[in-house]
């Protein structure tokens, strides 16, 4: 008799233990990454690299650049600007006035592969009258 319920108990604990395992929530490292926004950048960092070794962005415009852990905890620092995204600061509205180049740079101490973690931002010349009239000639 005793023997039975050790068994009855040892299904309910197996039943149990598996319904945690199939209803168990995605864990943090397999977190769903939202959608840009247009004007948006997101840099998906895992370790050690970004997601991308270029980013580009147009100068004069206002840019959302965002900072999403995947993996491991990194930040962004866009060398030579006061930019740095980090876990509190994840995004940050800017405009890049002048056309160039900036490296981007992991501000965290993250790992053996942290002095990997570069890539580049290209800030690319404004786009001029012609070509939105070139467009709006295409559209008609
Ligand atoms: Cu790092």
């Amino acid at each position: 008799m005793h023997k039975w319920a050790m068994f009855i108990l040892f299904i309910a604990a197996s039943i149990l233990g598996l319904s945690v395992l199939i209803f168990a929530p995605p864990s943090s490292g397999e977190e769903v990454i939202p959608e840009a926004k247009d004007n948006e950048i997101q840099f998906i960092l895992t370790n050690f690299k970004f997601d991308k070794d270029e980013y580009r962005v147009r100068a004069g415009e206002p840019v959302i650049l965002t900072m999403i852990n995947r993996q491991g905890t990194h930040g962004v620092m866009v060398q030579g600007t006061d930019i740095n995204l980090l876990k509190d600061n994840p995004s940050q509205e800017v405009v890049f006035e002048e056309p160039g180049e900036y490296m981007l740079l992991c501000s965290v101490m993250c790992g053996t592969g942290h002095a990997d973690m570069v890539a580049k931002l290209i800030v690319e010349e404004p786009l001029e009258d012609g070509d939105a009239a070139e467009t709006n000639e295409q559209a008609a």
